[in-house]
């Protein structure tokens, strides 16, 4: 089974006045898919690391809403460490992407909205099985 993957950095449009800012995301205009889930993580240990997975469909926008988080990622051949450390920017995971989450600062949320309901089935926790997976996606060109 092929499955794609793709990793973005995207930079938020902001609205603001004199009373502060505001990042709108709507789809069909500023948002690559539709969220169907949104999910929060936050009180995340610095030491902690967390993710160690990849999805096989899944589509996700990463945002520290508040604080700092590095997302170290892994997808085609590549890897690469991201800095979230604003609510202005974020990190768009399209499916077979290893993420690991770490270097939280205490204040961190880490907000992501989802293209889909919660299924443990589409996460490859497996490191093994991802570098499969990897393989037969870039085998087949
Ligand atoms: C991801 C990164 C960025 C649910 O019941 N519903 C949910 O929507 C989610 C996301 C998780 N869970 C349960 C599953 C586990 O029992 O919450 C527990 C912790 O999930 P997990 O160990 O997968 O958490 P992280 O921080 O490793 O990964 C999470 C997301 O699960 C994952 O999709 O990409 O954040």
């Amino acid at each position: 089974m092929i499955y794609e993957a793709n990793v973005d950095e995207i930079d938020f449009s902001i609205k603001g006045d004199a009373r502060g800012y505001l990042v709108p995301f709507e789809d069909g205009v500023n948002m690559p898919f539709a969220p169907k889930r949104f999910y929060y993580l936050y009180g995340t240990d610095t030491e902690i690391q967390r993710g160690f997975h990849a999805h096989k469909e899944l589509k996700q926008l990463l945002i520290a809403t508040s604080g700092s988080v590095r997302i170290q990622c892994e997808w085609n051949g590549l890897k690469k460490k991201f800095l979230l450390d604003s609510p202005t920017k974020g990190l768009l995971l399209e499916g077979m992407v290893w993420h690991v989450m770490d270097k939280f600062s205490p204040d961190c949320i880490l907000s992501v909205l989802a293209s889909d309901i919660y299924n443990e089935a589409d996460y490859v926790r497996n490191y093994d099985d991802f570098k499969k997976y990897e393989a037969e996606y870039l085998n087949s060109f």
